[in-house]
């Protein structure tokens, strides 16, 4: 087994790579879900989201998340009437958020709703949320220079992540169990990836789950992490200017020492081949490669040198 641990776009681009060089049976992406929301009433998990429908060829490739062939008319009806439309749901996607909504009420775990989904997209590996427990982020941002709490979402679509953040608390995460399987596959799995996702926001709220970063931590030489970060700069979202807020070199150095106690390996692009010795001072093995997964090419190459960095 390969265990990914996951975040959104970049993970998921990472993770279509990968079943282009293993078999997909082997994989097991395991997956953030401090972005999960609740609006209209409805349950909405975009990491998960944004995994499975990449992985099913469906995502739309304007966005890099939601549905492709997508139309908005229940949001546009919606923002007629006034409504809260700033968090787009598209028509198909809506379908997604109903079914999970649905089950939940009815009892069902995440993760046993999760592989329904990806069953029925006909996806080949396995993907699971890390915990089936509610876990939101909360983002304390600078509002007018005092300290205002937010939701993920509210802090990432609604202010479009153009805000200062002053501190993230994984909400609930202390109680948390991991879902099942997932210490099971970590202590097991021969190969331990970490997306290049944002190491803050999308891989941190999937090491505060109580057992999860020890797991980790215990399988170290079989971990290789992929920095988000390309010449000092996040390829999407925030993950560059957080690194400053939070103090952290904005380079893979600094993802580096945020990764250190838990992978041997980073894979950083090519750009950043100079930073070799500075990686390795702060305690990671470092192999440059292109990272940038400009196509399902160099997806699949990137896989291929992140498994052969520790095999
Ligand atoms: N991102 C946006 O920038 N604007 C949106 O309106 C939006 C809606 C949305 C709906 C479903 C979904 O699964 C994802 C969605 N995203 C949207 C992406 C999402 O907010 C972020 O990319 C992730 O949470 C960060 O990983």
């Amino acid at each position: 087994m390969i265990a990914v641990l996951a975040g959104g776009v970049g993970a998921a681009r990472f993770l279509s790579g990968l079943l282009g060089a293993v078999d997909p049976a082997e994989v097991v992406a395991i997956v953030n879900v401090g972005d999960d929301v609740e609006l209209h009433g409805l349950h909405i998990s975009p990491d998960l989201d944004t995994v499975m429908y990449t992985l099913a060829g469906a995502i739309n490739p304007d966005t890099g998340w939601g549905l492709r062939d997508e139309t908005w008319h229940a949001m546009d009806t919606l923002a007629q009437y006034g409504g809260p439309a700033w968090f787009r749901l598209g028509d198909r996607d809506i379908g997604t958020h109903l079914y999970r909504t649905g089950r939940l009420r009815d009892g069902a775990p995440l993760s046993t709703i999760t592989s329904e989904l990806c069953a029925a997209w006909k996806l080949g590996c396995r993907v699971t949320p890390v915990t089936d427990d509610r876990v939101p982020t909360m983002v304390t941002i600078d509002d007018d220079g005092a300290d205002m709490e937010v939701g993920f979402q509210d802090y990432f679509v609604g202010r479009q992540h153009d805000v200062t953040v002053r501190s993230l608390r994984f909400d609930g995460a202390d109680a948390a169990r991991p879902a099942p399987g997932v210490l099971d596959t970590l202590a097991t799995a021969s190969a331990i990836v970490i997306a290049p996702s944002n190491p803050l926001v999308s891989i941190a709220p999937v090491l505060a789950i109580p057992g999860v970063r020890d797991a980790v931590a215990a399988r170290r030489d079989a971990c290789v992490a992929v920095s988000p970060l390309v010449g000092g700069a996040a390829l999407k979202g925030p993950a560059d200017r957080l690194m400053r807020e939070f103090g952290h070199d904005d380079s893979v150095v600094g993802v580096a020492r945020l990764y250190a106690d838990v992978a041997d390996v980073l894979v950083i692009d090519d750009v950043d081949a100079a930073l070799t010795d500075d990686v390795a001072g702060a305690g990671m093995r470092a192999v440059v490669t292109d990272t940038i997964m400009s196509s399902p090419e160099v997806s699949v190459a990137l896989a291929r040198t992140v498994l052969d960095a520790i095999h």
